[in-house]
């Protein structure tokens, strides 16, 4: 701070999910920034905690470096590994947790403008957020092309396949099909971009949940919102790094005063739970989790 520039005055009463909630019950454009931790209470690991994660898990598969597993390059010449991790993400159940619930009573609350997930479960269609409040910003399982004409293929098909531990080809062209998530080095989906730009400049509180906020571009979307947008941090421990001096590192790492900023260190559905109670929507969040 340069000593001629006025100190800007806080935009919350004080840094805890009580005064985040205070804040929120008069937002209508909330923006949601999902990962993994949503989904880990439904028996899907995340990648990075230690000892349950999936690249702690990768040593048998002989791979150069954990991520490679996720590279297009290494994809083409050695699928193998990718399918055989793809076999034990699969849920056993498409169940969602209670934070993708707590999302949906956003939406009917009419506060939702988009949940941007990196998750490719599709969990949030699952628990019934309306497909254009959905981003998946890492693709989804649901649907496969062929890396070669593109034909594309169903859930089903893929499934059927990678359950036999066999490599899908095409059945045009013999080609590799991968399902359409986004590997590194390929383009987000175009909708990511559209939405990014019409949803960051409107949002008027922003939750991230459940992330590592190690990817990129998906880690810098929380510089995008207003200065005087709140941020609600809500993970198991902090995320982002030491030097995102507009980030959370900024925050957790005390390079900057805090004036919006709220870290809540729980897990996901604890912390949705809390958060449902200081909004006063317990007995909404309680009665919607029991008829689903
Ligand atoms: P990550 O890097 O594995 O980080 C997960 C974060 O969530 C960590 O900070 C954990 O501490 C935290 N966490 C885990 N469980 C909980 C919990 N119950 N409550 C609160 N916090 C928790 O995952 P990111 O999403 O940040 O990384 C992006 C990758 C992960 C994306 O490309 C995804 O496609 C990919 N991924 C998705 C899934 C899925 O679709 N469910 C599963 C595994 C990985």
């Amino acid at each position: 701070l340069k000593l001629d520039e006025p100190a800007e005055d806080p935009v919350l009463k004080s840094f805890n999910l009580e005064a985040a909630a205070e804040y929120m019950s008069k937002c209508s454009n909330v923006v949601v920034m999902a990962g993994a931790g949503i989904s880990t209470s439904a028996g899907i690991p995340d990648f990075r905690s230690p000892g349950t994660g999936l690249y702690s898990q990768l040593e048998k598969y002989n791979l150069p470096f954990p991520e490679a597993v996720f590279h297009l390059d290494f994809f083409r010449t050695n699928p193998k590994p990718f399918f055989l991790l793809a076999k034990e993400l699969y849920p056993q159940k498409f169940t969602p947790t209670p934070t993708h619930y707590f999302i949906r009573l956003l939406e009917e609350k009419k506060k939702l403008l988009r949940v941007f997930t990196q998750n490719i479960d599709s969990l949030e269609r699952v628990a019934g957020i309306s497909t254009d409040k959905i981003v998946e910003a890492h693709g989804t399982f649901f649907t496969s092309h062929c890396l070669d004409c593109r034909e594309e293929y169903d859930l089903e098909f893929i499934k059927e396949i990678i359950f036999k531990d066999e490599i899908p080809h095409c059945k045009k062209c013999d080609g590799i099909v991968k399902p359409d998530i986004v590997f590194f080095g390929e383009k987000l989906p175009a909708r990511f971009n559209d939405c990014v730009h019409s949803d960051f400049s409107k949002a008027d509180f922003l939750i991230i949940i459940g992330t590592s906020l190690k990817v990129a571009p998906f880690n810098r979307l929380l510089t995008f919102v207003d200065k005087n947008c709140p941020r609600l941090l809500i993970n198991m421990e902090p995320a982002g790094n030491s030097n995102q001096d507009m980030g959370f590192g900024a925050l957790l790492y005390g390079k900057k005063a805090n004036r919006r900023d709220v870290f809540h260190q729980s897990t996901c559905d604890e912390g949705v739970s809390e958060l449902a109670k200081s909004l006063g929507w317990e007995d909404e969040f309680s009665k919607l989790l029991k008829s689903e």
